[in-house]
């Protein structure tokens, strides 16, 4: 029989052999796959936990919240706080940042996330996640403020999301290519069940809310339309759709099977630069793409390569499948 790997001896290996995880960033990362298992719990519980429907409160985007993107803001910042490994926290529910408090011991690292993403379809039962991005603390820097978080992508020393959908399974990198857990829910546990995940260079299938088409910009336009001539047109092939509107589903499914995902800068609001949040949406997401070998880009360069300004701030974001992101980014 095939030995079991759990995530807990995965990391302790990672950590042993390759000393890429250092012993504070090895509790974090269980902590927040604990955290990740308690959300899922509530997720599947659904209308007989009472999770579902409106918060009726809003976040500092002024996007309405749900029930349960509180319950996972709060269950992550409860899981994380009092370990010592963080010095703080932000997320896409919370205006300013999460300083751990002094009653606890301050750790080296920041943790950012998006607790439930996809929030639209929580109700209606459809797979949403947990993005989550880890940063070192600036080195001689006493105490944390928002500044701190300011850090491209490229500096990431962790980054992972967790989808939950018919399985609940944690995707994780920390800079040695990706790899994917399942959760076992009768022991309780996330069990490795593929290594070294690789993204297809090529694809026929992409991701795009269409109907924004008449908003977005030219090269998006050009993209899709030769994607939509199919085997007449100047892709002499067919190409597939697909539209989950969680973030998390539709780049879980790039990972297992390539294609490419885009929510591109459009004219609804142009003087957003995307709807996507960088730090804890495409910045994690752009590295575990790029780790898995495929691309990921706002039209003109490397989300990675990002310089932010605002913990905030939004981004266009092109991902997947290497030849075709690049196609992309060529047209722009
Ligand atoms: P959220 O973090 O508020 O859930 O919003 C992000 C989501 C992404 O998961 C998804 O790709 C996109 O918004 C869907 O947008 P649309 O409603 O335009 O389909
Ligand atoms: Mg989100």
């Amino acid at each position: 029989m095939a030995k079991r790997i759990s995530l807990t001896r995965y990391l302790v290996e990672q950590q042993r052999v390759d000393g890429l995880i250092p012993g504070q960033l090895r509790l974090l990362l269980e902590v927040v796959a604990r955290a990740c298992k308690s959300i899922s719990h509530a997720v599947n519980k659904g209308a007989l936990g009472g999770v579902l429907g409106s918060a009726e409160s809003e976040n500092v985007q002024g996007e309405v919240q749900k029930k349960l993107d509180i319950i996972a803001n709060e269950v992550l910042i409860e899981a994380n706080e009092w370990g010592g490994h963080l010095a703080g926290m932000a997320s896409e529910e919370m205006d300013g940042i999460y300083v751990v408090p002094n009653r606890y011991p301050q750790g080296e690292y920041l943790l950012l996330f998006d607790p439930l993403d996809g929030s639209s379809n929580i109700d209606v039962n459809v797979s949403i996640g947990t993005i989550f991005s880890v940063l070192k603390m600036p080195e001689d820097d006493r105490g944390v403020d928002a500044g701190d978080f300011l850090q491209k992508g490229s500096q990431q020393v962790a980054a992972g999301y967790c989808v939950y959908g018919p399985q609940t399974t944690l995707v994780l990198t920390v800079g040695d290519g990706v790899a994917m857990f399942t959760l076992d829910r009768e022991q309780g546990s996330f069990v490795l069940t593929q290594e070294k995940v690789r993204i297809p260079a090529d694809t026929k299938e992409f991701a795009i809310n269409m109907s924004n088409m008449r908003h977005w910009d030219e090269p998006v336009k050009r993209y899709i339309d030769e994607c939509l001539q199919g085997k007449e047109g100047p892709r002499g092939k067919d190409f597939n759709m697909r539209w989950i509107a969680s973030m998390v589903a539709d780049v879980h499914r790039i990972m297992t099977r390539g294609g490419i995902f885009m929510y591109p800068w459009d004219k609804r609001e142009p003087n957003k630069p995307g709807k996507l949040r960088l730090m804890y949406e495409a910045n994690p997401m752009a590295w575990l793409v790029e780790q898995a070998g495929g691309a990921a880009t706002n039209g003109k360069q490397r989300i990675l390569d990002i310089e932010p300004t605002q913990l905030h701030e939004r981004v266009s974001v092109i991902l997947g499948s290497k030849n075709e992101v690049e196609r992309v980014t060529s047209y722009h």
